[in-house]
C-alpha cells in the first residue's frame, strides 16, 4: 500500500472521460481553488484537476480558513456545467454526495451528511466542499468544485480537535490517499451526470446518508437566523425547513447549527 499521492499511480488508475484528464500536481500551494480559479480563467477545460500535497491557505467558505497539512487530499476541479447559476448548489450536492459512497464503500465507515457540504463521521468533519462560481449576469461560466478529505492526518489544531476527524483516527490505520483518490474522482464525474435530468436521484442519495434532515436547526447567514425543523432537501441542494409557525421555508446558503429543540 501506498498511503502518499503518487501521480503516476493516481493517473493510471483513473477510469473516466474529463474529470482528471488533466492533472496538475502541487507539493504546495496556497490553495488549489485559487489556483484553478486562474487557470479557468484562461479558458482551461472542464475536468482538469489541481492538486496539492500541502496547502498554505486553504479556503473555507465565507472567508474561512481550511487546515491542510500532508496527509490529506486536497483538489480543485474545473467545470463548466451548462445550467443556470441558480442551479449551481447541485454541484455541492452531488460532491458531497460522492464523498460520502466513497468513504461508505472504502472503509465501511458510517459517514453522514450535514448541511450543507459537511461530512461527518461521529458527528465530526471529515471532509468539506467549497464550490466558487464565475457568473456573468444570468450565466454560469465555470465552477471550481474544491475537496477537502482528513485523510491520514494525526491530529489537528486545538480550535478543531473536538469537531474535526480524519479517516486514519477513525480506523486506526493509514489507507492509501491515491486509491480514495482515484474512486472518488470517479464517483464525481458519475454523479456529475446526473445533475441536470436525474437531480432528483442525487437529492434521494443526500437524504440517505443525511445527518440533518429530522433534526432542529438554526441557519446563520450574515445578521440573518431561522430556526426551524430540518424536513427535506430539494434537487437543487436547498434546505426545507419547517417554522415553529408551521410554515415550509427553503434555505438557499449559510451555515447549519443543531439545536436540541426549537
Ligand atoms: C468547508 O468550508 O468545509 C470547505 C472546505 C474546502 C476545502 C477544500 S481543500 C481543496 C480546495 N482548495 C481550497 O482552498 N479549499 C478547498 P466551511 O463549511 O466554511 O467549513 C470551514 C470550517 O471547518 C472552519 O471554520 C473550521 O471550523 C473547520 N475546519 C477547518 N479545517 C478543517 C479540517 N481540515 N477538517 C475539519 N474541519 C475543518
Amino acid at each position: 500500500m501506498m498511503p502518499e499521492i503518487n501521480p503516476a499511480f493516481l493517473k493510471n488508475g483513473l477510469r473516466t472521460k474529463t474529470f482528471g484528464k488533466k492533472i496538475i500536481f502541487l507539493d504546495r500551494v496556497d490553495s488549489t481553488n485559487r489556483y484553478a480559479w486562474k487557470l479557468a480563467e484562461l479558458g482551461e477545460d472542464e475536468g482538469t484537476i489541481v492538486l496539492a500535497k500541502v496547502q498554505e491557505e486553504g479556503k473555507a467558505r465565507m472567508d474561512r480558513k481550511w487546515f491542510s497539512p500532508e496527509g490529506g487530499l486536497w483538489f480543485s476541479v474545473i467545470l463548466r456545467p451548462s445550467l443556470k447559476a441558480y442551479v449551481a448548489e447541485r454541484v455541492m450536492l452531488m460532491a458531497g454526495v460522492s464523498i460520502v459512497e466513497s468513504i461508505r464503500e472504502l472503509y465501511d465507515l458510517d459517514a453522514r451528511l450535514k448541511w450543507v457540504n459537511d461530512v461527518l463521521i461521529n458527528s465530526k468533519k471529515v471532509s468539506g466542499v467549497l464550490a466558487e462560481t464565475s457568473i456573468t449576469g444570468k450565466k454560469l461560466d465555470f465552477v471550481i468544485l474544491g475537496i477537502g478529505v482528513n485523510v491520514n492526518i494525526d491530529s489537528f489544531p486545538e480550535d478543531l480537535e473536538e469537531k474535526a476527524t480524519s479517516i486514519k483516527l477513525e480506523l486506526g490505520r493509514d489507507v492509501s490517499i491515491n486509491e480514495l483518490a482515484i474512486d472518488l474522482i470517479m464517483k464525481l464525474e458519475n454523479n456529475y451526470r446526473l445533475i441536470w435530468k436525474k437531480a432528483s436521484e442525487i437529492a434521494g442519495k443526500w437524504r440517505r446518508y443525511s445527518d440533518t434532515i429530522g433534526r432542529f436547526v438554526e441557519i446563520v447567514h450574515n445578521e440573518e437566523r431561522l430556526r426551524g425543523k430540518a424536513v427535506d432537501i430539494d434537487e437543487n441542494g436547498f434546505l426545507v425547513l419547517r417554522l415553529e409557525s408551521g410554515e415550509l421555508v427553503k434555505v438557499t446558503i449559510g451555515t447549519c447549527y443543531y439545536l436540541e429543540s426549537l
